[in-house]
C-alpha cells in the first residue's frame, strides 16, 4: 500500500508527497497537526494539510529568514520570533554571540511538543538557555511590548487559520512599537506568484510604517511557486547599504546564506517590482 499526501494549494494546483510513515496526527486547539516521513524530503511538519518544513530543505528557509536581518543589525541582543514553534528560526538566531535572549511566542503548544519529539535536528535549540518559550497569541503578546527588541521575526504559516492576523496593519504597528529605535522586522511573505496580493499588501503597509522596506527572495523546493519571499522592514539600517561584518558568521557552518547571497537576494524580477509601484 502506498501513502500519498495531497497538498492542496488552490482549486487548480496541488502537490503530492509520497510518505512512508505517519509519526503523529491529531487535532490541536488551533489546527490539524501531522508529522510524516516523506520519501524525498525526510520528516515533515504538516499543519492543516500544508507542509511547513522538511528535514531536507528547512535550512534554506531558516537561514534566510534570520541571517539577512541579523547581519544587517550591528548588535542584535534581544530577538523575538513570532510563530516558528518548530524551533528552526531560533536555532539560527542563537548562533550570534551578541544575542542574549531569543523569545519564541508560539500559539500552539502541540507544535512545539511534536517538533521536539519528532524533528530534533530542527527543534534542537528549543532547550537552549538563551531561548524563552512563551505559549501565547503573538498578536496579544506584542500589544504589551514597547521598545524592547532589536529584531522581530514573523515565522508564520499561510495567511489563513491561526496566522491570518499576522499580516495586517494593526499587527505590524504593534511590532514597530515593540522594536527599539533601530530595530528590524522580518516576515515570511509567501509565494510572489501564488500570493501576489498578499505580498503587495504587506510591502505597502510596511512602507507606510518603516523608513526602509525591502522584499527579498529565495527558492525552497518544499514551497510552491519557484520563489519564496520575505519582507524586511527597518527603522534605521538598510540591508543593502549595511557594512556586513562577515566574521560574525564565521564558524556557523551555514549551508545557504553568505555574503554574495545577502547582496543577490534583494534583486527582484520585474513582475515583483511592478507589484510595489
Ligand atoms: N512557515 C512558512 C510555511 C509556508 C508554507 N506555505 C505553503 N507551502 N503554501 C514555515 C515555518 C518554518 N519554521
Amino acid at each position: 500500500m502506498e501513502f500519498w499526501l495531497n497538498e492542496k494549494h488552490t482549486d487548480g494546483y496541488s502537490v503530492n508527497w509520497k510518505f512512508t510513515e505517519t509519526l503523529y496526527t491529531g487535532q490541536t486547539e488551533y489546527q490539524h497537526l501531522a508529522i510524516i516521513d516523506t520519501l524525498e524530503f525526510g520528516r515533515a511538519l504538516v499543519l492543516d494539510g500544508i507542509i511547513q518544513t522538511t528535514e531536507r530543505d528547512e535550512f534554506i528557509y531558516h537561514e534566510m529568514i534570520v541571517h539577512p536581518a541579523l547581519m544587517t543589525h550591528p548588535n542584535p541582543q534581544r530577538v523575538l520570533v513570532v510563530g516558528g514553534g518548530d524551533g528552526g528560526t531560533v536555532r539560527e538566531v542563537i548562533k550570534y554571540q551578541t544575542v542574549q535572549q531569543a523569545d519564541l511566542v508560539e500559539i500552539d503548544e502541540k507544535v512545539i511538543w511534536a517538533c521536539r519529539k519528532y524533528l530534533p535536528g530542527i527543534s534542537c535549540a528549543l532547550s537552549d538557555p538563551k531561548v524563552r518559550i512563551l505559549v501565547e497569541d503573538g498578536i496579544k503578546f506584542l500589544k504589551k511590548k514597547e521598545n524592547d527588541y532589536d529584531v522581530i521575526i514573523i515565522d508564520s504559516s499561510d495567511p489563513i487559520g491561526p496566522a491570518a492576523g499576522l499580516f495586517g496593519e494593526e499587527f505590524y504597528r504593534d511590532v514597530c512599537k515593540a522594536l527599539k529605535e533601530d530595530g528590524i522586522l522580518v516576515a515570511q511573505t509567501e509565494s510572489p506568484l501564488f500570493n501576489k496580493e498578499l505580498l503587495r499588501s504587506v510591502n505597502k503597509i510596511l512602507s507606510g510604517i518603516f523608513p526602509v522596506t525591502r522584499t527579498y527572495l529565495t527558492s525552497i523546493a518544499t514551497y510552491i511557486g519557484g520563489f519564496w519571499s520575505f519582507t524586511l522592514a527597518s527603522k534605521k539600517y538598510d540591508p543593502l547599504l549595511a557594512e556586513l561584518d562577515i566574521a560574525k558568521i564565521n564558524g556557523m557552518n551555514l549551508k545557504y546564506y553568505n555574503n554574495d547571497i545577502h547582496k543577490a537576494c534583494f534583486a527582484l524580477p520585474n513582475y515583483i517590482k511592478d507589484l510595489f509601484k
